[in-house]
């Protein structure tokens, strides 16, 4: 923490511009010593034009900014050098710094200052990264409000209830004769609970929003040979994606491809027609067809308009999860030979001809996901793995202090579970933290942020 450390903070490769950034105690002397002009005696948060120089040598003509303590990403002095892009240059003035006494920064390492000298918690920092990798609209929304500090703040509200619980408790036990203090009765603590368990329950409830948005949702195209997925997948898609005959067991493997819908990627993945085989190639296809159906968010079960339904067919549909499913009758525009009532559920009666139907099938997906109503400016949701598992955590201690509470247990007993839901709030903002987690969070960064 007490060395100075640069990187080059853009991509690597051809481009107008590159960002050269270097940040510690010594960043403005190091970069003195290779720029044409003065930078020590310069105000902070200025820009200065010169050039980077190698003894004699002119590398690049540039632009250095100037940003002294604290008001700095990291909270230290720090230099960026725009110079021009490409890759010879840019790795020319790395050498540089490095040869004038920087360190090659690590993976993350600019965002990980920032946090270990206290300017942005853990929660935020994970959502700097959500933010550089963000695919879609509203990936990018929901990292940036998790940067800017509204979940931090719902997490922190939280935990500040736990605490006046606490210390309430705290106050009850230690000074029974201090009658002044709010006495913490049964009814008082009952309502408390389940306050807090109702905000806990939404930050869970609301991180399954954060997955969907973050990481996209995998909707599986399924059914029985020749029905006319690849031909679903290719019109979704707007491309000639996957091959389509009239010849039964076209798709041997799957066949994915990607659309936004209200911001959130959807991944349609056109897979084997499920049906009996003996052919070796087309059974693996088949079975990955099943596991597909199986781990995706949305299964689309199509049916042939144009054919009666067997009972194979009915048999598939009724092992797929129902809250998953969406069925489309394709072929609308042949003459209807399949019997509707046969199917206990609602259907979406369309065909690739004229695209009919497939507008039903986006906003039966969207009604399912509830992206109306989860996808919105102000959202801010838990989206990565280690905050989920804690919020778990957090609210599964709250859960064991009412029970505790319902089961008249002596009140301390429902105060270790209060403070471990509080501990575990505090890790996802990073409150507490092992040295080893914070390295682990921070090399999964770009180089240079
Ligand atoms: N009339 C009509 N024909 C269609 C429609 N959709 C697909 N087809 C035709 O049905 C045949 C099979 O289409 P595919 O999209 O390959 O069907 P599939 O379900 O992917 O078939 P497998 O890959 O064998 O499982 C092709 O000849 C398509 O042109 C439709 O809506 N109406
Ligand atoms: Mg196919």
């Amino acid at each position: 923490m007490n060395d100075t450390i640069c990187a080059i903070s853009t991509s690597i490769g051809i481009g107008a511009i590159s960002i050269v950034r270097i940040t510690g105690p010594e960043a403005i002397e190091i970069v003195e010593k290779i720029f044409s002009g003065k930078l020590s005696d310069k105000e902070t948060h200025t820009i200065h034009y010169g050039h980077i120089v190698d003894n004699d040598q002119v590398i690049d003509e540039c632009l250095v900014m100037l940003m002294r303590k604290p008001k700095t990403y990291t909270t230290e002095d720090t230099v960026e050098i725009n110079c021009h892009g490409g890759i010879s240059t840019t790795e020319k003035i790395l050498e540089l710094l490095i040869n004038n006494g920087a360190r090659l920064a690590e993976p993350g390492e600019f965002t990980k200052r920032a946090f270990l000298n206290g300017r942005i918690n853990l929660l935020e920092a994970e959502s700097v990264n959500d933010l550089i990798i963000a695919k879609t609209d509203a990936a990018r929304t929901l990292a940036i409000n998790n940067v800017d500090g509204i979940l931090t703040n719902k997490i922190r509200n939280i935990r500040e209830k736990i605490v006046k619980i606490l210390s309430n408790i705290e106050v009850n036990i230690d000074y029974p004769e201090y009658t002044d203090e709010l006495e913490v009765t049964h009814e008082l603590l009952d309502k408390y609970l389940v306050d807090i368990s109702k905000e806990l329950d939404n930050l869970v409830s609301g991180a399954k929003n954060g997955r969907i948005i973050k990481n996209g949702v995998n909707v599986a195209i399924i059914g029985k040979p020749n029905v006319g997925k690849s031909s679903i997948l290719n019109h979704l898609l707007d491309e000639e994606k996957a091959i389509v005959t009239n010849i039964p067991g076209t798709t041997r493997d799957i066949v994915e491809g990607t659309i936004t819908l209200n911001g959130v990627a959807l991944n349609f993945i056109d897979t084997a027609g499920i049906r009996a085989t003996d052919d070796i190639v087309e059974k693996i296809g088949v079975d990955k067809s099943k596991s597909v159906a199986n781990s995706a968010d949305i299964i689309i079960y199509v049916l042939n308009n144009n054919e009666e339904i067997s009972p194979e067919e009915l048999e598939i549909m009724g092992n797929l999860d129902s809250e998953k499913l969406i069925v489309f009758v394709n072929k609308s525009d042949l003459e209807q030979k399949i019997n509707l009532g046969n199917i206990s559920r609602e259907i979406i009666l369309g065909n690739t001809v004229t695209d009919n139907g497939l507008d039903k099938l986006l906003i039966a997906i969207k009604d399912k996901l509830k992206l109306d109503s989860i996808v919105n400016k102000d959202m801010s949701y838990l989206s990565n793995v280690r905050g989920i598992t804690l919020v778990n955590k957090a609210n599964e201690a709250l859960k064991n202090a009412y029970n505790s509470l319902k089961n008249n247990m002596p009140v301390d007993v429902i105060e270790i579970d209060l403070k471990s839901a509080w501990e575990y709030l505090g890790e996802i903002i990073g409150d507490s933290y092992e040295d080893e987690l914070v390295d682990n969070i921070f090399s999964n960064f770009c180089l240079g942020k």
